[in-house]
């Protein structure tokens, strides 16, 4: 009972007025808490700063803060001036930050600790400025806008390609929490989330920011390393009953904790993964440890969150589930057709959530959405109970001796090895322009002799010739994006 999706900043402080969550706690930072009546108050008044600064409704005001309370009254003073904040990723180069502002025209920029020198052509607000003149700041009123109202802009460049920015409105945060937080996860007043994804991501925005707001639980915010001491640490102390991670981070755990379940998680009542495909063998070794089910989804910054997952009614391991009650999807061929059932397509979807365009790229825009229709550039395969396989990214196949080989297929086999924590596999191309498939390998410890030729071994009997690596290289770790999708472009390049 959010009533009508008006101003999100206002939806969400007259719900918990409402529902007399005012006391309840909504965040966790470090050994402070911060009650969903204290967020709120605190996001009136920073929005009176961010008033005082000269900020409007339909302003652009970029957003380059880690984790924490910060951030999440920044987002909300924002929302609530009827401005829209531009979500970005604290740790990005200097020359993404500035591609960034230049972009959607900033006309302020609220920066974290260690970017003093950045957005110097500019207005810039410290979050430290932010956090001393909130207190006496006079609270701003909400800014009247509707469901389509643009609220936020996130980047995404894939797996490739240049950053595009994508506009949601302040509709689209309550629908992400009706369809997948409450029908799917049904998260409750008692639920502790922690999410390995940062806020300033879609995945992290809808686990830690939406939902807890959204149904008056709480978020632990968490601005350093999801190291897996970190993760083990903050869900025993938290006693955290929803971890949302993705599959290097689940890896990570695995590796550091073994599969036996431990008594730091026994809070955990479910586990989420998603960003790119978890394998079947590490779901069940995250399932052990835990104690938990884990449950796969698949969304995109265009979707907004989540548009296929597995739910607590139904969990098909090793897919990513159906599709979220209210979107559409269809596999389709390159020519746009759609594909027979069971037969691998592209996802296309369709949905309430799914962003009406990129910021200042109409090509790309009505490349990606035909019709109201999302090409996600995802291959999948629909199974007999509507759940679908991921089979990779459209743009993953690698081509050598003019053979198309999937190496997802040579990534699976290579994992299985106890030796292997991480893997990628590419076609890199010689001095002499010939493709040779080539495996990047994080080890789980220092490679011993052999390991190469063991894991070559491994992939030579279990795969036809052609489709076998004909090097190792033994890496620190692969380039991912924010949700741990892997970078295959830079893999390619070598160049991370
Ligand atoms: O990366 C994904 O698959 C994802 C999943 C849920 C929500 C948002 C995203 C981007």
């Amino acid at each position: 009972d959010a009533g009508a999706p008006g101003n999100l900043a206002a939806q969400l402080a007259g719900l918990a007025e409402r529902r007399g969550w005012g006391a309840r706690v909504a965040f966790h930072q470090g050994h402070r808490v911060w009650t969903h009546g204290e967020v709120h108050s605190l996001a009136a008044r920073a929005a009176g700063v961010l008033a005082e600064r000269g900020v409007r409704s339909g302003d652009r005001v970029l957003l380059a803060l880690p984790d924490g309370i910060t951030w999440v009254t920044a987002f909300l003073a924002i929302a609530r001036l009827g401005a829209v904040a531009v979500l970005v990723n604290p740790e990005l180069p200097a020359a993404e930050h500035a591609f960034m502002a230049e972009d959607t025209e900033a006309v302020l920029c609220v920066t974290g600790p260690g970017l003093e020198d950045r957005f110097t052509d500019r207005a810039r607000l410290g979050a430290d400025q932010l956090v001393a003149l909130t207190p006496t700041a006079e609270p701003a009123d909400a800014h009247p806008t509707d469901a389509h109202t643009p609220l936020y802009i996130q980047y995404t460049s894939g797996t490739t390609g240049r950053p595009k920015g994508v506009v949601h409105g302040h509709g689209d945060p309550k629908t992400y929490h009706e369809l997948i937080g409450r029908r799917l996860l049904r998260i409750t007043e008692d639920d502790v989330t922690l999410s390995v994804s940062k806020l300033y991501f879609a995945y992290g925005f809808g686990n830690a920011f939406v939902f807890p707001l959204f149904s008056g639980s709480s978020a632990v915010l968490m601005d350093g390393r999801p190291t897996p001491a970190a993760v083990d640490g903050l869900v025993a102390r938290h006693r955290v009953t929803l971890l949302y991670s993705v599959p290097s981070a689940y890896a990570a755990l695995v590796a550091d904790r073994g599969s036996g379940h431990q008594a730091c998680f026994a809070s955990v009542r479910a586990a989420v993964s998603a960003g790119e495909g978890l394998p079947e063998g590490l779901g069940q070794q995250v399932t052990g440890l835990l104690g938990a089910p884990v449950l796969e989804q698949i969304g995109s910054t265009e979707a907004g969150h989540a548009f296929c997952a597995n739910g607590l009614d139904h969990n098909h391991p090793g897919t990513v589930g159906r599709p979220v009650p209210g979107f559409e999807v269809e596999l389709r061929d390159r020519a746009g057709r759609p594909v027979p059932d069971g037969a691998e397509g592209e996802l296309w979807v369709r949905g309430p959530t799914v962003t009406p365009g990129y910021l200042n790229r109409p090509e790309e825009t009505v490349r990606t959405l035909v019709g109201g229709w999302l090409a996600t550039h995802d291959r999948a395969r629909r199974e007999p109970d509507g759940a679908y396989r991921h089979l990779g990214r459209t743009d993953d196949m690698e081509m050598v001796g003019g053979i198309t080989v999937s190496p997802l297929e040579v990534e699976a086999v290579l994992r299985t090895h106890p030796g292997a924590r991480e893997v990628a596999v590419v076609a890199v191309t010689d001095g002499r322009g010939v493709s040779r498939l080539c495996a990047f390998v994080v080890p789980v410890t220092s490679p011993g002799p052999g390991l190469a030729e063991d894991l070559i071994r491994l992939t030579r009997e279990r795969l036809a010739a052609f489709k076998v690596p004909r090097s190792v290289s033994f890496v620190p770790s692969l380039p991912r994006t924010p949700t741990g999708k892997l970078r295959r472009h830079l893999v390619r390049q070598g160049a991370w």
